[in-house]
């Protein structure tokens, strides 16, 4: 052994959290830093390569995160509008209302992906801008800009993924109740039959809506996204239950109105990985990440089994009895929908091992963890391999990346350049851990960074920058940031780019 060996080795019985089940993708490293004469190494993918050949790279966004025009063309408003007015709900009283000023901007916005080679694009519509009341009056006006922007997306040879509701809730139809209202369900069936009906000539790929854990659990339990309430638990339950039956009748509205659609649901997902390479550390972080045993948004299961299995998970029943909705049974029938990919939105994992009585016991990071420009996000690459395993195995359904990313303080540095190696070295770890779960297996369809440009990161406002493309609010200059012309190449090279690296095993992020 040699001396950096014996340190990766220390290190990796001092944090054993992240770096133990790693080996694998070390061994494949140390072959691809000795040089394998083809620049292939079996990394992931089939035949050598790291990534499918079809694989979908490409860039998300949310149309209140970026798109501005608040009060334009005769946009309704929006939760998140109103929100934001809310003193002390947003960062620094920062709104949505200019935003990436991307209504205004699009063209030059999609050159930009295009000119990164993306193969796709995750955009979402604003419900309010096509129906300014929720329902009936729809806004022709909101109905040209995404004619306009999906037939740009379409010339820059983009593929769309459109998500139909990411969090800009109609604040006319929270008027009416909102999600607690049982007839919310039919409002977001008419909007998507009506989205079906605008757009589904040109787009074919579509997402029902995005995370319900933060539009019900931030926005409706916790009171840190909009509208802001505080709901008791059984309020909550019931919230979450008719957005799922939503989800449900939107799956069948989109199928209706779209010929050969292909539809798929997007999760916050909550990853869990083992501590060590242990088959009993394995089952406990297959256990944790499918447990419902905790009051909170986070439990995957609660959310997932409903709309693929028809069915609430039986330890969650059992653990929310007293606050329990009461419902009809159809209700379940209404929520499984057969899916053509599960979304998976991931930014990091928790660490578990089999612990005292054999139950999983989470291992908390040690002081001092590197993490993002996010609180919530400590640098666990793992994440991208066992939420797609995890996933996958439980579901049988094809997984999409439908987000990934990190936070950083970006600015523009004395060269004029934005340097963010943070964010490419989050990337590269990620991209290959994404690339092993292929290898092992796991129909991975496609990779989405969040995001392709800075934007407004709700309760966090622009203080957060999760972007490949940096934005100058003051003035909308864009600039590429180096991860942009990182990515280029990821892209370029379907992946090989990634092979070209360090020592450093992909999970080991400490000394
Ligand atoms: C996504 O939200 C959104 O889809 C996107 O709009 C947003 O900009 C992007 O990610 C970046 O935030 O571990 O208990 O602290 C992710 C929202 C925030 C949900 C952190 C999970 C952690 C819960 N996530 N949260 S906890």
């Amino acid at each position: 052994m040699n001396k950096r060996s014996v340190a990766v080795g220390v290190s990796r019985r001092k944090f054993l959290g992240v770096s133990a089940v790693s080996v694998a993708a070390a061994t494949a490293a140390k072959a691809a830093s000795k040089g394998d004469k083809k620049g292939v190494v079996k990394d992931g993918g089939k035949g050598g390569d790291p990534f499918p050949k079809d694989f979908t790279w490409g860039a998300a966004t949310a149309s209140y995160q970026i798109e501005g025009a608040a009060n334009e063309d005769g946009k309704g408003q929006s939760v998140w509008d109103v929100f934001c007015k809310k003193k002390g709900a947003v960062f620094e009283g920062h709104t949505g209302d200019v935003a990436c000023d991307h209504y205004h901007r699009y063209k030059e916005d999609l050159a930009l992906l295009k000119q990164l080679g993306a193969k796709a694009y995750r955009f979402s519509i604003s419900w309010p801008r096509i129906f300014p009341e929720g329902t009936g009056t729809v806004n022709q006006k909101g109905v040209d800009f995404y004619n306009r922007l999906v037939d740009e997306i379409l010339k820059n040879d983009l593929k769309p993924l459109c998500t139909a509701f990411h969090w800009d809730y109609p604040q006319a139809l929270y008027k009416r109740g909102g999600w607690l209202n049982r007839d919310s369900a039919d409002w977001f069936a008419e909007y998507c039959a009506l989205l079906g009906d605008k757009f589904g000539d040109r787009i074919k790929t579509w997402a029902t809506q995005n995370e319900p854990q933060c539009y019900i659990g931030l926005a409706l339990l916790d009171g840190v996204h909009a509208p802001g309430d505080k709901l008791e638990f059984g309020k909550y339950l019931l919230a979450a239950h008719n957005s799922m039956r939503a989800h449900g009748k939107g799956v069948q509205a989109l199928r209706a109105h779209v010929k050969d659609a292909k539809v798929g649901y997007v999760l916050a997902a909550q990853i869990t990985q083992p501590a060590t390479s242990s088959a009993d550390d394995l089952e406990a972080a297959r256990q944790a990440i499918f447990a419902t045993n905790v009051r909170d948004p986070w439990r995957n299961a609660w959310w997932t089994d409903p709309v693929i299995f028809g069915k609430y998970p039986d330890d969650g029943l059992a653990f929310y009895a007293k606050d329990m909705p009461k419902f009809k049974a159809s209700d379940l029938d209404e929520m499984k929908q057969p899916l053509d990919y599960l979304g998976l939105n991931i930014y990091k994992a928790d660490t578990y091992k089999k612990g005292a009585g054999g139950k999983p016991e989470l291992i908390p990071l040690p002081p001092g963890y590197p993490r993002s420009g996010v609180d919530w996000q400590p640098i666990t690459p793992g994440a991208l391999y066992w939420g797609p395993r995890f996933f996958h195995e439980r579901y049988k359904l094809p997984v999409v990346i439908t987000e990934n990313g990190l936070s950083t303080r970006d600015q523009v540095f004395l060269d004029g350049k934005v340097h963010d190696p943070q964010r490419v070295d989050y990337m590269h770890r990620v991209l290959l851990e994404l690339s092993r779960a292929i290898k092992d297996g796991v129909p991975v369809n496609g990779y989405y960074a969040w995001s392709a440009f800075d934007n407004f990161e709700w309760a966090d406002g622009y203080k957060q920058r999760f972007g490949m493309i940096y934005v100058d609010y003051t003035n909308q200059k864009r600039i590429p940031k180096d991860s942009y012309e990182w990515y280029r190449k990821v892209i370029a090279t379907n992946g090989r780019s990634l092979l070209d690296r360090g020592p450093v095993p992909v999970t080991q992020v400490t000394a």
